[in-house]
């Protein structure tokens, strides 16, 4: 594949109306919703090794969710988001790029983190805000990030990752180095100008990023045909002057060879490119929100029936590379290491109150330090609103 120049403008004296949906984007699909493969489809070289490890932790993010979704509701935790049902998009997504590639992520993307080696320590110490926090317990429950692991830290701000990954892969492009950007968002983030803002910049200085959009159908309450009058998302490249795949989201073996191949056109091309993965919130956007209120039992049922991990799992036991006791040992395995760090990070102490300052500037300034004075005052006044081990004051 060659790097596509800017076309240029033919002149004609027949008016022309180009019709609105004149790109209609198919869906690259490997795995059928029975697990079996498509007559003639040729699945990504994926070793038993590596299959398994992406098995296990679309497992463990299942796992993970169900269990801090139900640590929510007990009130251990303020907050939690699940991604039931999008495992295989971000799993299979960040198991095709390498470990020096950036991620920048939306927020439901736990699975490409676990992916990567986040350890089910490392999400209890953030989801307790506890001292061990990487984050130093300022960020609200799922707001991960490690640098070890190149993973950005997640901001709340819908879209503000997009165009910071577009800059972050320029800056790789222009450091020589042979790394991508691969920066996750949802169909309902790209409305906002950073979508386009970003987009238009990557293809413009042609940045080696991967635009991964997981349509999953919802922008909390907001249906996606509410969202777009368009074929989506994935058509809008074509108006940026930039590749598109649009692949089915539930299919492990799919993401990662269209992802595998968006790699290969970021680094090897020098272009990015726009993957949407079509795929379903089968959870409610978030501890938040209940979405009984604006949507069927019947609409979830057809979604269940395409869940991502069974597929993947029906695909592997055929193969003869895993078996439904073995999947269900893992899962009680999974369970228990996840139910054992949950009790030790909720006993873990909070960061201590005066890493509120620090990280700021080199030195704190005498209005930090003020503020921080001002701030253990009001926890003495009212201890019994601030245990005082919590915020180490005494
Ligand atoms: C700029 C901005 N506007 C609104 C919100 C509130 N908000 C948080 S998540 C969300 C829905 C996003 O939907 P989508 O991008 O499709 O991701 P999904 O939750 O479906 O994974 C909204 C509106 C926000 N965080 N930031
Ligand atoms: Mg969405």
């Amino acid at each position: 594949m060659t790097k596509e120049t800017t076309p240029t403008t033919k002149v004609t004296s027949t008016l022309t109306v180009i019709p609105a949906h004149a790109v209609n984007i198919p869906m690259f699909q490997l795995l059928k919703e029975d697990g079996t493969v498509h007559k003639g489809a040729v699945l990504p070289e994926v070793s038993k090794e590596l299959a398994l490890k992406m098995f296990s932790t679309m497992q463990f993010i299942r796992l993970l969710d169900e269990r801090m979704f139900a640590a929510q509701r007990q009130g251990r935790i303020s907050f939690y988001l699940s991604s039931l049902g999008e495992e295989a998009a971000s799993i299979g997504s960040a198991a095709a790029i390498e470990f020096e590639d950036m991620i920048m992520s939306q927020y439901r993307e736990q699975g490409a983190l676990a992916f990567r080696g986040f350890t089910v320590e490392d999400f209890m110490n953030q989801l307790f805000s506890n001292e061990r926090d990487l984050g130093k317990g300022r960020q609200m429950p799922v707001h991960y990030g490690s640098a070890a692991l190149n993973f950005m830290t997640i901001s709340s701000p819908l879209g503000t990752q997009i165009p910071q990954a577009a800059g972050y892969a320029y800056g790789q492009k222009l450091e020589g180095n042979k790394n991508c950007t691969l920066v996750y968002f949802g169909e309902g983030a790209a409305s906002e100008g950073d979508f386009h803002a970003g987009l238009n910049m990557a293809a413009v200085f042609k940045a080696p990023v991967i635009f991964f959009c997981r349509n999953n159908g919802y922008a909390i309450s907001t249906p996606a045909n509410e969202q777009y009058a368009g074929d989506g998302i994935a058509p809008r490249a074509t108006g940026y002057g930039m590749k598109a795949i649009r692949v089915d989201g539930n299919d492990i073996f799919a993401v990662y060879k269209a992802t595998q191949e968006a790699r290969r056109i970021a680094l090897e091309v020098g272009e990015p490119v726009l993957i949407e993965a079509m795929s379903y919130r089968m959870a409610g956007h978030s501890t938040s929100d209940d979405p009984s209120g604006y949507r069927t039992k019947e609409e979830e049922q057809q979604w269940h029936n395409k869940d991502p991990m069974l597929r993947f799992q029906k695909w592997l036991v055929a193969k003869g590379w895993m078996t439904e006791e073995l999947a269900a040992e893992q899962m009680e395995a999974h369970k228990k290491a996840v139910l054992e760090e949950l009790k030790k990070a909720e006993t873990i102490p909070a960061p201590h109150v005066d890493e509120i300052i620090t990280d700021v500037y080199d030195t704190p300034t005498d209005l930090q330090k003020e503020q921080l004075a001002a701030l253990k005052e009001h926890i003495r006044k009212y201890p019994e609103a601030y245990p005082a081990t919590a915020a180490g004051v005494k």
